[in-house]
């Protein structure tokens, strides 16, 4: 059986301990990955901290330089990589899957390899100038999730590492091998200690982000890790970039065309089987157009193929896990006790955690499948009867990362995207992020953004000089 190692200081480590990890898909192993200790947190901080110095004193022309390197390893390994993620986290080779993560990847390390924080004249008059620098903020902990492991580490890396600093990155648990595979391979060309990794549960994530050493946390994943995380930072007080994931609402205009949106509507809701933080996770339709929608969703979902990712062919996998798994189907019997319609499309195959796609209609606020987040690839489909009243719907929970507005009128459609609360509101479309422009939640989904330039200065702490002339 083949055993994974994480990187510290440019070389592969050994661990006391490990686990094995399965194809969520076919239940096969796939291979052994380490367990840390304490200690092991310490020497990779140690680590990171040793090599800040100077990767900081490297000029950003050359830092420039290594990320876009970076970027390459990424690019020649793409192929090898999205085999790791399919059969690690279930997402499938084809459509919007591993390799699609793989470009998403490479896309987020170009864009900070071209981007420069350049000294800014903040304020200036006959008396005084005033000029704000950035700096790097000294080592990063990274802690991601396992949904799409590398895209997410790649986002909490690539800037950290563009302006300076130095990482260490711990994977989920459900998913170290794909991670750990991509760290070993972009340290072929980064300086030893800019980018180590630790591996293990929450409590090696607890032990890395409360450390002295700590500048700065970049952490995905659930609401109530996250409240855990700024706790630990009360050790450290390194600031911290919080994405908590969402129950992003997407809300129909009345009259919209159904059949010109219900592709993107059902990419927008079942992207990675639903395991998205920003999915449709609530479709608010007009009763009147209600039944259109239903079917022009269920012509679509019935056409998507289910099953083992590594089948060219298929476009959805299984969920990631057995948690997952068994919450999604909780939800769904909880929404079908309540008197909902449950719709379920696609041949499931009998082995792995698959879950048929599903359109839950006839669903109600309060219900949970609709007031929690499912994660899953199952949507509530929840009428209205007016607009205020499906705005009101959307912007009464407390997660706010994203939601949509579909609308045959854009004009229409901005009105109510201004009155929705969350971090990004999409027309026309749902999730469509891109690396220049900022993405991070409102209220209870997180705080700080990521991508672009904003990004950027998150993870760098600012400094001014001030002038009297
Ligand atoms: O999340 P956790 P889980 C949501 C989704 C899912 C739920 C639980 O609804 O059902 O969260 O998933 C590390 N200190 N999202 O249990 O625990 C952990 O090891 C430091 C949405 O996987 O938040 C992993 O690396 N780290 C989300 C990471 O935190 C700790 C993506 C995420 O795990 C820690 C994933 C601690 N005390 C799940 N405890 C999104 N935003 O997209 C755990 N971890």
């Amino acid at each position: 059986m083949q055993t994974y190692h994480n990187t510290v200081s440019g070389k592969q480590t050994e661990a006391a301990d490990h686990q094995e990890i399965f194809n969520p898909a076919t239940g096969d192993s796939l291979g052994l990955a380490p367990l840390n200790s304490q200690h092991d947190v310490n020497v990779a901080v140690e680590a990171a901290r040793m090599a800040q110095g100077a990767w900081a004193r490297v000029s950003d022309q050359e830092r420039r330089e290594i990320v876009a390197n970076v970027a390459q390893v990424l690019e020649e390994n793409s192929e090898y990589l999205a085999g790791l993620v399919t059969q690690e986290q279930g997402k499938p080779l084809s459509g919007p899957g591993s390799r699609f993560e793989m470009q998403a990847c490479v896309g987020w390390t170009k864009v900070p390899s071209s981007l420069e924080l350049l000294p800014e004249t903040v304020y200036e008059d006959d008396t005084r100038k005033d000029v704000l620098y950035r700096y790097p903020l000294g080592v990063v902990a990274a802690i991601a999730p396992w949904n799409w492991p590398l895209m997410i580490a790649i986002w909490q890396i690539i800037p950290a590492i563009r302006m300076g600093n130095t990482v260490v990155l711990k994977p989920s648990e459900y998913t170290p091998i794909a991670t750990l595979e991509m760290v070993r391979l972009i340290n072929q060309v980064l300086p030893p200690g800019v980018l180590n990794t630790v591996s293990g549960d929450g409590r090696i994530g607890a032990v890395l982000t409360s450390h002295p050493d700590i500048n700065k946390i970049m952490f995905t994943g659930s609401e109530s890790t996250g409240r855990r995380i700024i706790e630990a930072s009360s050790q450290n007080l390194a600031p911290i970039t919080l994405e908590l994931g969402g129950n992003d609402a997407a809300i129909i205009m009345p009259g919209t065309e159904a059949a010109a949106i219900s592709e993107g509507l059902f990419w927008g809701a079942f992207l990675n089987a639903g395991q998205t933080c920003a999915c449709i996770k609530r479709l608010y339709v007009h009763e009147n157009d209600y039944d259109a929608v239903v079917t022009a969703l269920s012509d679509v979902a019935s056409q998507v193929p289910i099953g083992d990712g590594m089948v060219e062919s298929n476009l959805i996998g299984p969920l990631q896990n057995a948690m997952q798994y068994n919450k999604v189907k909780e939800l769904v019997a909880d929404a079908r006790a309540n008197g909902c319609d449950v719709m379920e499309f696609g041949d499931v195959p009998s082995t792995g955690y698959f879950l048929p796609l599903t359109l839950v209609g006839n669903a109600r606020d309060g219900q949970r499948l609709v007031d929690e987040e499912q994660f899953g690839p199952a949507l509530p489909i929840i009428r209205y009867s007016s607009l205020d009243d499906a705005t009101a719907s959307a912007n009464r929970l407390s997660d706010a990362l994203g939601a949509s507005v579909w609308a045959n009128s854009l004009e229409q459609a901005e009105t109510i995207a201004s009155k929705l609360e969350a971090g990004t509101v999409w027309v026309n479309q749902h999730g469509a992020i891109h690396p220049m422009v900022p993405f991070g939640g409102n209220k209870a989904s997180g705080y700080g953004v990521e991508f672009g330039m904003e990004g950027l200065k998150g993870v760098t702490q600012s400094r001014v000089i001030s002038i009297k002339k």
